[in-house]
């Protein structure tokens, strides 16, 4: 039996490192496991809990459908598709809405943020968010949803809607599991270390996009924050500057943080700062590549789309279908 990993990326703002370092690169690595059935969405439905001006929504689509493909996620092993091409998802969203409790959505941390970013845009969907990341996981049976830390406070709930469900009615739905990467699971911001590195940050040089220009990442780096001592080891509590740092050149050069550690003896943060820059750089280059060459082909990435969806609603079909039947309404 095959396993199931479910996953999703909201094409908002810019992707950025920590969206490649936490999520992207693990479910690439997912991928190449030929036991795992993956499915990759774009979760435009959620993009739109947060104000979007049409044409910079519609353009970051394609482009974040490209930069999936571009960092290695490949339409004919996985099924990589839109969210909005997939019906089921909202249908879903609106049964859990009813089996969810508004005290649940209240306690979010995710909600709290984001209303206190958007206190003059605080709308249903904002708070209703968790309900319909629960329907994406829960309509393909999901068993692992690798994400990064922020978001597992949102599979919990879903791990508990579908419990509840399941109590009612039997096996509806399987119980998803979070999965986290062992490094990088959470990226910080270069000028905030102890905030995560976000796509919505108003401030450029806190973020690495994945489609920074080289000398634009060596800027960003040269510019991160550390702290006043001169030592270069790992300790998120007390050195997050230094640590982050250490975590992305760990995750680039795929080396453990504690061999790093010792290459930098005696070295200044400086080195720290342009070594990782240039890792950082090196690392993305082919995937910026194959991004162009993809952006050029827009045909070619609506018919991967199209398939996409199909594929992803034969399999949620069923199992919306098996609920809607427990619940007792009339299938046609
Ligand atoms: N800094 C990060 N480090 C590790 N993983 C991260 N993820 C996001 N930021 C980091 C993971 O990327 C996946 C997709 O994230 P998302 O689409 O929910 O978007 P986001 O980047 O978290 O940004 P938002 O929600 O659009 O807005 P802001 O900028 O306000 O946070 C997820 O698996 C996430 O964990």
């Amino acid at each position: 039996m095959s396993k199931v990993i479910y996953s999703a990326i909201q094409p908002s703002g810019i992707m950025t490192l920590g969206n490649y370092i936490g999520a992207v690169d693990n479910w690439q690595q997912m991928q190449a496991n030929e036991d795992n059935k993956c499915i990759f969405a774009l979760a435009d439905l959620h993009t739109i809990t947060v104000r979007q001006d049409p044409k910079k929504f519609h353009e970051n689509a394609m482009s974040f459908y490209a930069l999936l493909m571009a960092m290695g996620l490949d339409p004919k092993k996985s099924i990589l598709y839109f969210q909005s091409h997939v019906q089921e998802h909202a249908y879903l969203s609106w049964l859990l809405n009813c089996y969810t409790y508004v005290g649940e959505m209240n306690r979010m941390t995710q909600f709290k943020d984001k209303s206190a970013k958007h206190s003059d845009n605080i709308n249903m969907g904002l708070m209703d968010y968790p309900v319909l990341m629960a329907a994406d996981i829960l309509l393909y049976r999901t068993d692992e949803v690798p994400v990064g830390i922020d978001q597992m406070q949102h599979i919990e709930i879903a791990r508990d809607i579908a419990e509840r469900v399941n109590g009612i009615y039997g096996d509806i739905f399987t119980v998803p599991k979070g999965v986290l990467k062992k490094v990088g699971a959470k990226i910080m911001s270069l000028q905030d270390p102890t905030q995560k590195m976000s796509k919505s940050d108003p401030n450029p040089k806190a973020v690495i996009s994945v489609l920074d220009d080289d000398s634009v990442i060596m800027k960003k780096f040269k510019s991160a924050v550390t702290d006043s001592e001169t030592i270069i080891k790992y300790d998120a509590e007390n050195k997050p500057g230094v640590s982050n740092l250490l975590t992305i050149l760990s995750v680039c050069e795929n080396k453990p943080i504690d061999v790093l550690e010792k290459e930098f003896e005696g070295l200044m943060y400086g080195h720290l700062k342009i070594r990782t820059g240039e890792a950082v750089c090196e690392m993305l280059r082919p995937m910026k590549e194959r991004y162009n060459q993809l952006m050029n082909d827009k045909g070619y990435l609506l018919q991967c789309a199209k398939e996409g969806a199909e594929k992803a609603r034969e399999i949620a079909r069923p199992v919306l279908d098996k609920f809607r039947q427990a619940i007792g309404y009339v299938l046609i």
